[in-house]
């Protein structure tokens, strides 16, 4: 299969994806979640920005009539601020159960608590930075979270628009995250939005965003296949409802912010460790560009709801090993404040990144121009591509081989002509397939071990730490090509390839600036090496260790595009550092200082 972008036919570009979401809200408490956003954090280019947890209003304690204790509140905000993400904040909980939706007078006192809490928000991270979040309804109110019917929930959005501007007015406000396609929650929220007036304000209610839910495939414990198309199709009815009875909100931004390949992120799919999802997540994302984005619709923005914990064939970003399993995080949920405090103690644990979050690093490197690829026929035949350039130049490239069938797999190549590259070009190819071993192939390999049983059957150290070096995305080429560039990219079903190229540059990358944390793994201290990436396209990083004299030496297979990294070194070892240009040029070793332990 041959393929030759075409650069007059550039569109604009924007990173629709870079988000996801969890629950319940109270993890963020726990130093399971903290260390995983602190790594989820580490993907650079902020190619996670965005993060959607539940009940997050369960944190609050009513202390009186109408005065809340908003310190657990405070805290959890916070380990998503700190880290750099922008919440994506759903109104959802229940402050100590103390809200009946069905009796008199809630409403004004949901409006009261939304205005406190918004100007405590206010007041914490400023009128900026929450502008730059986004306020959504209850999550999926067609489904049993959300058991008072449609009038009350039209009453519950209306008090909380009601009570976010009245604390700062202008705050983006959405919803209705529903999980059925044009259910009768969804039409009822919309009529309401479009012609209907607030009840407490008196005012036309209002609505900057359209939310809904759409996957794959139902939830089974069955490895059946998603229908991928099929989110799209389901999009498109919403539009076209939208289109016919409500033209007025027709052009609203509209997002899928749970659009996951399966509903279920709890049961088990091994296919969720492997490159299959790497290559299905980037499928969606080519669909929802090609399809959606390029058409004339108002698509706007995707999540994939990998935020929670768990195993390899749970919807996460990391295995967990050791810890403690957080199943219990949907619809049936309970927030026990009295039991909040255990929350903050751990077992001992390791994390091991999968594939759909390395997929993530390599979707960050992505440009800020779409080049459409009429030839490619990804629904029908497998192999496509995500075509983008930079705009100093830098052509990115994702490359993909996904079907809409688990238990396929087979060779297939793209040989992929980058024109306008004549001279000397820098190019670095990333990978990650299930044919070099990926973590999952490499826990099967090991005897599987898995905590905490027994000890005997504990995760070793070695063999926690070789899975992580099979997790990074694989160099497949890095090197100095005289142009035109043209470059064979194998893609086996599945598989995703980056391809990256850059004008020849000598210039050596300026140096990190990394520190180094030890934190309490599975089997004893382990080393939180990380460093502020900068936004360079293609930057990567080295991580060496060195025992007093000589040169480190690297504890990777190749450089990392992540701007953080976990491993088990001996006691005595020192922890360096070093850039890496996409040249493939070196910046020297920098010593990784200590930080304060979190
Ligand atoms: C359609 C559907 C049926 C059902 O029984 O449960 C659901 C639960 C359904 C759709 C969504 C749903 O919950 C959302 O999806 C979850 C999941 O596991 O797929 C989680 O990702 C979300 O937290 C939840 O909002």
């Amino acid at each position: 299969m041959k393929l030759t972008p075409d650069p007059s036919a550039a569109k604009p570009f924007t990173r629709f994806w870079r988000a996801t979401g969890f629950s319940p809200g109270e993890l963020l408490l726990t130093p399971e979640m903290q260390r995983t956003l602190k790594l989820v954090a580490a993907t650079p280019r902020q190619g996670v920005q965005y993060l959607r947890p539940h009940f997050m209003l369960n944190l609050v304690r009513e202390t009186g009539p109408g005065r809340y204790d908003f310190t657990l509140l405070d805290e959890a905000m916070d380990v998503m601020v700190s880290n750099g993400f922008t919440p994506f904040f759903e109104i959802m909980g229940n402050p100590s159960g103390a809200f009946d939706f069905e009796a008199e007078g809630w409403p004004e006192r949901w409006r009261d608590l939304v205005a406190d809490m918004t100007r405590r928000f206010v007041e914490r991270y400023g009128a900026d930075e929450v502008s730059s979040w986004y306020f959504e309804s209850w999550n999926e109110p067609d489904l049993p979270w959300w058991e008072h019917g449609e009038q009350a929930f039209l009453d519950y959005y209306d008090a909380g628009a009601a009570g976010l501007d009245a604390a700062q007015p202008g705050l983006r406000i959405g919803g209705p995250g529903t999980a059925r396609t044009l259910s009768p929650m969804f039409k009822a929220f919309v009529a309401h939005c479009d012609t209907g007036t607030n009840r407490l304000t008196g005012e036309p209610s209002r609505l900057d965003f359209i939310s809904v839910h759409e996957k794959g495939v139902e939830k089974s414990f069955e490895d059946i296949a998603p229908d991928s198309l099929g989110i799209v199709a389901r999009e498109g009815q919403a539009i076209d409802y939208l289109r016919a009875h409500h033209p007025r909100l027709a052009d609203l931004p509209l997002i899928n912010n749970e659009c996951d390949p399966q509903v279920g992120w709890w049961q088990h799919h091994t296919w969720r460790g492997t490159a299959y999802a790497a290559a299905m997540i980037t499928k969606i994302i080519d669909q929802h560009q090609r399809l959606m984005r390029d058409g004339d619709t108002p698509f706007d923005m995707l999540f994939n709801d990998n935020g929670f914990m768990g195993d390899w064939g749970q919807r996460t970003h990391f295995t967990l090993f050791g810890g403690r399993s957080f199943s219990k995080a949907q619809s049936e949920h309970v927030t026990d404040l009295a039991r909040i405090e255990e929350l903050r103690a751990a077992p001992a644990f390791s994390l091991v990144k999968k594939p759909a979050l390395a997929v993530m690093e390599l979707l960050a490197q992505l440009g800020d121009q779409w080049l459409p690829l009429p030839d490619l026929t990804p629904d029908q035949e497998g192999p496509g591509a995500i075509a983008t350039r930079h705009a100093d130049g830098t052509w990115a490239v994702l490359c993909y081989h996904s079907r809409d069938q688990i238990r396929l797999s087979g060779p297939s190549t793209i040989t992929l002509h980058l024109p306008g590259t004549e001279d000397d070009w820098d190019v670095l190819v990333l990978a990650l397939d299930d044919i070099a071993p990926n973590p999952f192939a490499v826990w099967e390999a090991g005897g599987h071990p898995k905590p905490p049983v027994v000890p005997q059957l504990i995760a070793p150290s070695d063999a926690i730490d070789a899975m992580r070096r099979s997790a990074e995305p694989r160099a497949r080429f890095c090197g100095r090509v005289t142009g035109p560039v043209a470059l064979d990219v194998e893609v086996p079903l599945p598989s995703v390839a980056l391809v990256l190229a850059r004008p020849a540059d000598d210039a050596v990358p300026a140096p990190p600036n990394p520190t180094l944390a030890r934190i309490d793994g599975l089997n004893g201290p382990e080393m939180l090496v990380n460093w502020a990436g900068s936004d360079m396209v293609g930057l990567r990083h080295d991580v060496g260790v060195a025992r007093g004299v000589g040169e480190p030496v690297s504890v990777l297979e190749a450089p990392l595009l992540a701007n953080a990294y976990v491993f088990s070194p001996s006691e005595d070892t020192e922890v360096f550092v070093r850039a890496v240009a996409l040249s493939g040029l070196t910046s020297d070793w920098i010593k990784a200082e200590p930080e304060a332990v979190s």
